[in-house]
């Protein structure tokens, strides 16, 4: 079994995932594709990245991200840093010719994400965007049911991703409320993974119409070095700066295949956790998926004798995607881990075949431009339409 090398970018909330995700990889799907090395992590201090080491099991760290794109041992560059910098770093890996996992979103809008989607296609490399809520079994088992037929022609696709850490108003200016950094805030942070998901369930996303709104103008500016969510509490009597992204973001779709379809966002939804959750008629059936309930599949088929019709749960387990590489039992719980464990499955096994990953950064680069399209649409309070990527 072959070892690849891998130096991650950011030592934050990413790092603990796909670090996780190296370290038990092997341990799920075996014999592994290849086995996953936690080389060298980089953060903004040695400090920083010294801790991250200690912490995640890396082998050396430094505090320049360039040091592991010229380092000739590194053969996967794992971008995990805050969005304002994956672009950048992106480019500079794939020149060097490494293999690319970058967190989503790819970039900070379409204009960004092109040079990265170009460089990469140049260099001929294995690259991937890290929309892991695909690799949910449940989800992966929604996908096979279309593939097959069995909830018929797609008519609609209705998806929501609410939370609510960010509705406290007072809670801190996270980088995810700034556009500097983050690009957009529901939009490019939750609203894209709703995106992803209706691409490779339903397909190519042909034109929006959208809202976009901010609910909270300004938030208490946090002090102490390490970016802290609305999870870290309340900031009341601190001095505070602008929001200058969207808090909300409600669009309509039209697929390119015919199906319509809506998609809302936010993270100020009370009571909402990761409400990650589509809904997809089709005219032979339905399927309904809420990650907060991630182990179950509704599935509803109209030719069911009349008397029996209506969702039933199917529990994912050995017998449905992943399955026999993850728990030998149904609804032992797939986690937050687990997709992210897949995630780095599939990448390995792509670098080891030589083939594609998916999504890829052409991928990445084509939900920048509806994210792109969703905001120029509720500037203009019309339909925008979306071209087709270009691969
Ligand atoms: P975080 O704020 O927890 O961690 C970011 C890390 O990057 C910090 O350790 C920070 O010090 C480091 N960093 C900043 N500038 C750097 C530089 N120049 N060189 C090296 N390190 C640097 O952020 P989090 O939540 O881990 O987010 C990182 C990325 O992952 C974002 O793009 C975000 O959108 C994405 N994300 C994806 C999730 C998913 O489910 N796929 C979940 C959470 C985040
Ligand atoms: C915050 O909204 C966040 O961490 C996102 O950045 C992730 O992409 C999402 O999966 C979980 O929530």
């Amino acid at each position: 079994m072959r070892d690849i090398n891998v130096a991650i970018i950011g030592g934050g909330f990413m790092a603990k995932a796909h670090s996780l995700a190296y370290a038990s990889m092997p341990m799920f799907f075996w014999p592994a594709p290849a086995r996953p090395i936690r080389r060298t992590l980089v953060d903004v201090t040695e400090e920083l990245a010294a801790d991250g080491v200690a912490r995640f099991g890396f082998e050396k760290h430094t505090s320049d991200w360039r040091t592991v794109i010229e380092d000739p041992e590194i053969d996967v560059v794992d971008i995990a840093t805050p969005n304002n910098l994956h672009a950048e770093i992106a480019i500079a890996a794939a020149e060097a010719g490494k293999h690319i996992i970058c967190e989503k979103p790819l970039a900070r809008g379409a204009e960004e994400a092109r040079p990265v989607s170009e460089a990469a296609r140049r260099a001929g490399i294995v690259t991937m965007v890290a929309f892991s809520y695909r690799r949910t079994p449940a989800v992966a088992l929604a996908k096979k049911y279309i593939e097959e037929g069995a909830i018929g022609d797609i008519l609609n696709f209705r998806g929501t991703y609410l939370q609510d850490w960010s509705a406290d108003p007072d809670s801190p200016l996270s980088w995810c409320f700034q556009k500097a950094i983050a690009g957009s805030g529901s939009l490019g942070d939750i609203a894209t993974h709703v995106v992803d998901l209706a691409r490779y369930l339903v397909g190519e996303i042909a034109g929006v119409n959208s809202l976009l709104k901010t609910w909270v103008p300004d938030r208490p500016i946090q002090t102490g070095g390490v970016d802290k969510l609305g999870a870290a509490g309340s900031l009341a009597d601190a001095e505070r700066g602008p929001v200058d992204v969207d808090d909300e973001v409600i669009t309509l779709l039209k697929f390119a295949g015919g199906a319509i379809g809506s998609l809302e966002a936010t993270r100020n939804a009370h009571g909402r956790n990761n409400f990650l959750t589509f809904e997809i008629h089709g005219t032979r059936g339905s399927l309904v998926f809420n990650y907060e309930r991630r182990d179950e599949l509704q599935v509803c088929f109209s030719d069911d004798p009349a008397d029996r019709r209506g969702f039933r749960t199917v529990y994912t387990g050995p017998n449905h995607p992943y399955g026999d590489a993850l728990w030998p039992i149904p609804a032992l719980g797939i986690g937050y881990g687990a997709t992210k464990i897949i995630e780095t499955y599939e990448l390995f096994k792509a670098i080891t075949e030589g083939i594609p990953a998916s999504p890829d950064f052409g991928d990445g680069y084509q939900i920048e431009k509806i994210a792109d399209a969703i905001q120029e649409s509720a500037a203009k309070s019309q339909w925008v339409e979306i071209t087709p990527l270009d691969r």
